[in-house]
């Protein structure tokens, strides 16, 4: 994924940025430079949320207590993310001229294609919890919730996560909508976005990962786990607020950054009727901080105690699957060399790359126009 995703920006250094800067070429097409910054640009998110998911396929059913779903639907989610999480960076540029709306379009679906693995991801997550908590006596359609390990801070944290990203996953598809784009655009609803998605539903899960991958790491107890926990409740209660207040000011036409002199922002904000969402994300700002104390107090306290086991005796909670790979997929990785159907996906996805933006970059390099710019130096 890496591999496809950053032609994009290793083609603006090496080719725009670079020259620039030596004085080379008299300066950038603004255009061209944002399309293939954001060739990068999206996948880039996926920097965050893959290892997140990796947690929750890998180590998060072990450590409730159950099973991975399926390991061939595991397989398929993130042989889906390889191949459709860069042909989809022209829906943050539904606003740029001279870009095809055809071309829009088709970004845009592919874009709502990357939410097949992400609700393959629900699914899976939400059946290897419920396999979980009925192993631990959970009973009813919703009951068993209840008896998930809620007093384990990694698992805790890791749920609570999953439990945002709904909420992230859902403006997501508003944000990569072509009709509803333009509502929340340029607004606080997008800082309200990221702070539920990559603020919590990533964040979060690395706070839980941490709390049973640093005593695997230097043979430490965790110190006090009730802090941990608290600490993954006061984020997720903080983060919702947070997300709540800005997605809410967003709607009422707040914008994301300061664009107008103080005075007159005042007299715009006076028409908004926005004391309430402007309450939340103030009051979020201080549950947060209570959050980040108790977390690095954890952390700090942990790595200073004094070393009780041998490193790495914490066992690293590898999930099984309650559905293995088929007999089909485990014959096939050992008939055909282990690396063939990886580079087959790799290039599938190359090759899609191509078809969805070879014909948006074509003719911005056919109408290349240098813009000089500000020399920052
Ligand atoms: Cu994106």
């Amino acid at each position: 994924m890496w591999g496809v995703a950053a032609l994009g920006l290793v083609v603006e250094v090496v080719g725009m940025l670079i020259p620039w800067s030596l004085g080379l070429t008299r300066g950038v097409d603004p255009l061209l430079a944002r399309t293939l910054f954001w060739w990068t640009g999206h996948p880039i998110v996926y920097f965050w949320l893959l290892p997140a998911y990796i947690s929750w396929y890998a180590f998060l059913p072990r450590q409730a207590g159950g099973r991975m779903a399926s390991e061939g639907l595991t397989r398929l989610a993130f042989a889906m993310f390889l191949v459709f999480s860069v042909p989809v960076g022209l829906h943050h540029q539904y606003a740029d001229p001279n870009v095809q709306n055809n071309w829009k379009v088709i970004h845009m679906f592919l874009t709502f294609l990357v939410a097949v693995p992400s609700l393959l991801t629900a699914f899976s997550a939400a059946a290897s919890l419920e396999d979980a908590a009925r192993a631990r006596g959970g009973r009813g359609v919703v009951g068993w919730v209840r008896r998930l390990p809620w007093g384990n801070a990694s698992v805790t944290a890791q749920v609570l996560a999953m439990v945002s990203f709904i909420f992230g996953g859902a403006g997501g598809i508003v944000n990569a909508s072509m009709a509803f784009a333009p509502v929340v655009h340029n607004t606080a609803w997008i800082p309200g976005h990221f702070h539920i998605t990559v603020g919590t539903a990533t964040t979060l899960t690395f706070m839980g990962v941490m709390f049973w991958l640093v005593p695997h790491l230097t043979g430490k107890r965790l110190f006090s786990p009730r802090m941990a926990l608290a600490s993954a409740w006061w984020w997720f209660g903080g983060m919702m607020l947070f997300a709540l207040g800005m997605h809410w000011q967003g709607l009422a036409g707040v914008p994301r950054r300061a664009q107008v002199s103080a005075s007159a922002q005042q007299g715009m904000y006076d028409s908004m009727n926005i004391a309430l969402p402007k309450l939340l994300t103030a009051l979020s700002g201080g549950v947060l901080f209570v959050a980040a104390i108790l977390f690095y107090t954890v952390l700090i306290r942990t790595l200073l105690s004094p070393r009780v086991d041998d490193p790495e005796s914490t066992p690293i909670p590898t999930s099984e699957a309650i559905s293995p790979a088929g007999q089909n997929l485990r014959e096939a990785s050992l008939l055909v060399r282990r690396t063939e159907p990886l580079l087959a996906l790799t290039f599938a996805a190359l090759i899609l790359v191509i078809l969805v933006y070879g014909p948006v970059i074509a003719p911005m390099l056919a109408n290349y126009q240098f813009i000089p710019g500000q020399r920052l130096w």
